[in-house]
């Protein structure tokens, strides 16, 4: 039996076995993901996101120990995916996230699995999305995707998910600044964590500014023709001025609100409310068919991060080195320029 029909009857071991495979590119992993491709796409991905120590690992702890049964009638089965864009090694961070999630140790329908940056990002991306489509397969039916940090790297991996959750703490509001435009862009629901701390109103409310001030414009969005969806925070002041103008623009179903949900991870307050929301925006994306157009995005990005690796191996394998660093040479002499030289080496 290969190991790809082990993981679909449910063989944790196989599954952390090629989990490593898909990891290190390695030819098993790569036949393991053509034989579980065909099983994927059942899964809710939740990718949460946000500076470190605003209690990502902690709010993923909790919403897992909810999809588990805690607070729902229907258990589902829980993956988690914990990537370290930043860090090259397993270390600190992912052994705090252990202690953290101690509590899902010992269930054997809770899979985690830490991910550090190896090479370029666009390889951990790949390689991030690998696990998870083995996961989806193997029938987690809710996998989380945890980033640390708050650069370019989560944003990539970020978008490997269909419900992001952008979470952040007070105190961090001082520091409003800090907080970037572009990972408040890609949130679908805002989480304050540390609700318990002071100043939980500041920082919604400079949260709140943000969202504004990065949309200065956005009423002109509210009075186009809004039947098309836009993943964007003007659809968060749209929302806002609606509560005061009812002009009913809150009401489209096609266009989601990003809201903001205040949490104490610590204590597991808030979690209903926003597995709630989580939910609310799942649906929110079937309905408009956001979902598939996401989907979309994903598979066209995979395949071209794919295509430019194979077309390159496949160059590299044509050219002589020695033709390589003529080239190379007759560039430094400046007897060609770069375009040129590489319309050169491609169509000898
Ligand atoms: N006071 C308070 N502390 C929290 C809360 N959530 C998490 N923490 C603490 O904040 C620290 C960082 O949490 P962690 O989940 O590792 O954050 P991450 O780096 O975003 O994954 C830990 O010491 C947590 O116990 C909360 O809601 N309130
Ligand atoms: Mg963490």
């Amino acid at each position: 039996m290969t190991l790809a029909a082990k993981i679909l009857q449910g063989d944790r071991m196989s599954l952390a076995r090629v989990l490593t495979q898909i990891e290190n590119e390695t030819v098993l992993g790569l036949q393991a993901l053509n034989e579980l491709y065909t099983h994927t796409g059942k899964a809710h991905l939740i990718g949460v996101t946000g500076p470190p120590g605003t209690g990502k690992s902690s709010l993923v702890n909790q919403l897992a120990r909810f999809y588990r049964g805690l607070g729902e009638d229907t258990p589902k089965r829980v993956g988690i995916v914990a990537v370290d864009p930043s860090s090259p090694f397993t270390g600190g961070a992912i052994l705090g996230d252990r202690v953290r999630m101690r509590d899902l140790a010992g269930d054997k329908d809770v899979f985690i699995r830490s991910m550090a940056s190896r090479g370029s990002l666009g390889g951990l991306a790949v390689a991030t999305s690998g696990v998870v489509q083995a996961m989806d397969a193997a029938g987690y039916e809710v996998i989380f995707i945890e980033t640390v940090g708050a650069g370019q790297a989560e944003v990539e991996i970020a978008r490997l998910a269909d419900t992001v959750l952008v979470v952040e703490a007070p105190g961090m509001g001082d520091d409003i600044q800090a907080i970037k435009a572009g990972i408040l862009e890609i949130a679908d629901v805002i989480v304050i964590n540390k609700a318990d701390r002071p100043g939980v109103e500041t920082t919604t409310h400079a949260l709140r500014s943000m969202l504004q001030l990065a949309h200065p414009n956005s009423h002109l969005f509210m009075d186009s023709g809004n039947s098309s969806y836009s993943h964007s925070n003007a659809d968060f002041f749209a929302h806002h001025e609606a509560e005061t103008d009812t002009s009913g623009f809150a009401e489209n179903p096609k266009i989601w609100t990003p809201p903001l949900e205040q949490t104490v991870a610590t204590e597991g307050i808030g979690i209903a409310d926003l597995a709630r929301t989580i939910q609310r925006h799942y649906e929110h994306l079937k309905e408009s068919g956001e979902l598939a157009r996401r989907l979309r995005v994903r598979v066209e990005t995979q395949l071209d991060v794919l295509l430019r690796e194979r077309l390159i191996r496949h160059w590299q394998s044509q050219i002589a080195e020695e033709q390589y660093r003529e080239t190379v040479d007759k560039l430094m002499r400046r007897e060609i320029s770069p375009w040129q030289a590489a319309d050169n080496l491609i169509d000898r």
